[in-house]
């Protein structure tokens, strides 16, 4: 038990001065292997998997496979992100009383995938609030294979939203400073698990490696976040919550702490209308 408190206190002090910390050997070598092959099967269920060379696909299909939200529909999944060891951690990252779920994605890097675009995740996150995600490494990951890689300390630019990338925006010197630094590589083992601040620039390596590089991400909100804009998100705009509202409907539930070891149920099917959706369709001239 102190050792685990040590521990944890190491991931907290680490997160806070650098945006990121690294939990090595969470999941065991069994428990890695068992999500992975469920996450093997859902992506071929969702018809995530393109068949066109790599070449010809879109530019984020060339960076990696992926689909959303596998906990809505999958019991083993959605332990594994409300499991203490995970959503108890990404708690104590945040300094938040409890977290809720807030997406899991899917980064399989297929060989020859292109390396991952230096990006902060909050600029698509249409949250006021802190979220942290744990990217869970399903296989070793090296240098070669599309190791993630951390802006130390970038965090402390805070968040910058779409508008911001549409218009430009203006960075303070400071801010470019924390920004421009260089990148730290962190190769690791599967079964590890990678935290980071929604506000962390980062980005992966290419994979040069004739094998696939499997990588499970779960995103956690601290309980209390709120809509921050109208930015067209499907499980806010499908939960109904208007902007200043917080983000608490069944899309988003508790991860942890959660009451008896219990497991939030699966939510809704999506509502057949929902304001503002189908998004307009610019006309074809
Ligand atoms: O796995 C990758 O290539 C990218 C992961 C990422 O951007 C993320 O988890 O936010």
């Amino acid at each position: 038990m102190e050792e685990w408190a040590e521990s944890v206190a190491t991931l907290r002090r680490d997160f806070a001065e650098g945006g990121f910390a690294v939990a090595e050997a969470v999941l065991s070598g069994p428990e890695t292997i068992e999500l992975a092959a469920i996450l093997d099967e859902a992506l071929v269920r969702r018809r995530a998997l393109e068949e066109r060379p790599l070449a010809e696909r879109a530019v984020l299909n060339r960076q990696f496979s992926h689909c959303y939200n596998v906990w809505e529909e999958e019991g083993r999944v959605r332990a594994v992100a409300c499991d203490p060891r995970i959503a108890g951690i990404a708690a104590a990252l945040l300094e938040a009383g409890a977290v809720r779920l807030f997406l899991d994605q899917t980064f399989y890097k297929e060989p020859g995938a292109e390396s991952t675009s230096l990006h902060q995740d909050i600029t698509r996150w249409p949250v006021r609030g802190r979220l942290v995600t744990a990217w869970i490494a399903l296989d070793d990951v090296s240098l070669a294979s599309g190791a993630l890689a951390y802006v130390p300390g970038s965090h402390q630019v805070g968040p910058s939203s779409w508008l911001d990338l549409v218009t430009g925006r203006q960075w303070s010197d400071d801010q470019r400073a924390l920004i421009e630094r260089e990148p730290v590589m962190v190769p690791v083992r599967r079964g590890s698990i990678l935290f980071h601040d929604a506000c962390t620039f980062h980005a992966a390596g290419p994979n040069t490696t004739p094998h696939r590089r499997r990588a499970f991400a779960v995103v956690y909100v601290a309980d209390g976040a709120e809509r921050s804009s109208s930015l067209p998100f499907p499980s806010i705009d499908w939960d109904g919550v208007p902007v200043g509202d917080r983000i608490a409907g069944p899309r988003h539930p508790l991860a942890w702490p959660r009451p008896d070891g219990s497991l939030p149920p699966p939510p809704p099917s999506p509502p057949t209308h929902v304001p503002g959706w189908p998004l307009p369709v610019a006309p074809v001239a």
